[in-house]
């Protein structure tokens, strides 16, 4: 699937350098991003997801709805913010972090927050992701350490991360954050496009996604909705 359209990129690229004088505004915006992106970092679409990793609506849209964007080149128009932690709250008497599904939930939130701070890839970071939440659906997120052997990386960076207690210090971050969303969410997960909350249409993101992206390049799966 990944092939087709960097392909025509490709010669796109080409055919647009080698065309000279050429001044169309397409011609000089290519010229500026690199050759596997769609569209510059300003005219990607913002899809923010606000999730807490042992909810099941969450896991399911992560694993099923989610994967769309990489299935269907679709991260190429897209700037994916992923937001762990999105339920968790502070204790007023002990300060202590604590997430709505207990202790465990907390851990794997921070397993997540460090995957998003260690890799700024996010092909690695979504791969990552899906696997723990593969896990956390099936009942077995305490196997986690599996998924750094599943997919061939190395563990120590985030293992770092988390041994130092970043993901739980990136956990209060992230709870400040969501504390700043208005509205505020009533159901998880909790989808935006450009900060407009979907909803319950949240499923349909692909159609969101599509309508608001003005770059150049449409991706094939936009053609479709
Ligand atoms: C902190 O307080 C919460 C209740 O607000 C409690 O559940 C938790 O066990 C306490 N943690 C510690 C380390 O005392
Ligand atoms: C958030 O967590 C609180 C308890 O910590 C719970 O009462 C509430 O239903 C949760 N909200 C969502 C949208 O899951
Ligand atoms: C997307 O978010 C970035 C900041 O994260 C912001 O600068 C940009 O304007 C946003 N784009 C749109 C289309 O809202
Ligand atoms: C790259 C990056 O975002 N690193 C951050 C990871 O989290 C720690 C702890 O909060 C920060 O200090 C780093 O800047």
């Amino acid at each position: 699937m990944a092939v087709l359209p960097l392909f025509f990129f490709f010669f796109f690229f080409v055919f647009a350098s080698a065309g000279s004088s050429s001044s169309s505004s397409s011609t000089s915006h290519v010229k500026g991003v690199e050759i596997t992106e769609f569209a510059s970092p300003d005219q990607r679409v913002n899809l923010s997801v606000y999730f807490e990793s042992l909810n099941e609506p969450c896991a399911t849209f992560i694993i099923k709805n989610l994967v769309e964007i990489f299935n269907k080149d679709l991260i190429n128009i897209v700037n994916l913010q992923l937001v762990p932690w999105a339920n968790a709250s502070i204790s007023n008497t002990n300060n202590t972090i604590l997430c709505q599904n207990g202790p465990d939930e907390c851990l794997l939130n921070s397993l997540e927050a460090c995957v998003l701070n260690v890799s700024h890839d996010v092909n690695i970071q979504y791969a990552l992701i899906f696997c723990f939440e593969f896990l956390a659906l099936e009942g077995k997120h305490k196997k986690w350490q599996s998924c750094f052997n599943q997919l061939g990386l190395p563990k120590q960076p985030f293992l770092h991360c988390f041994n130092a207690g970043y993901g739980t210090q990136l956990g209060r971050l992230y709870v400040s954050q969501v504390a700043r969303l208005s509205p505020r969410f009533t159901f998880l997960p909790w989808v935006l496009v450009n900060d407009k909350p979907l909803e319950k249409d949240y499923e349909n993101f692909v159609s969101y996604v599509c309508k608001a992206y003005k770059g150049p390049l449409v991706p094939p799966a936009c053609h479709r909705v």
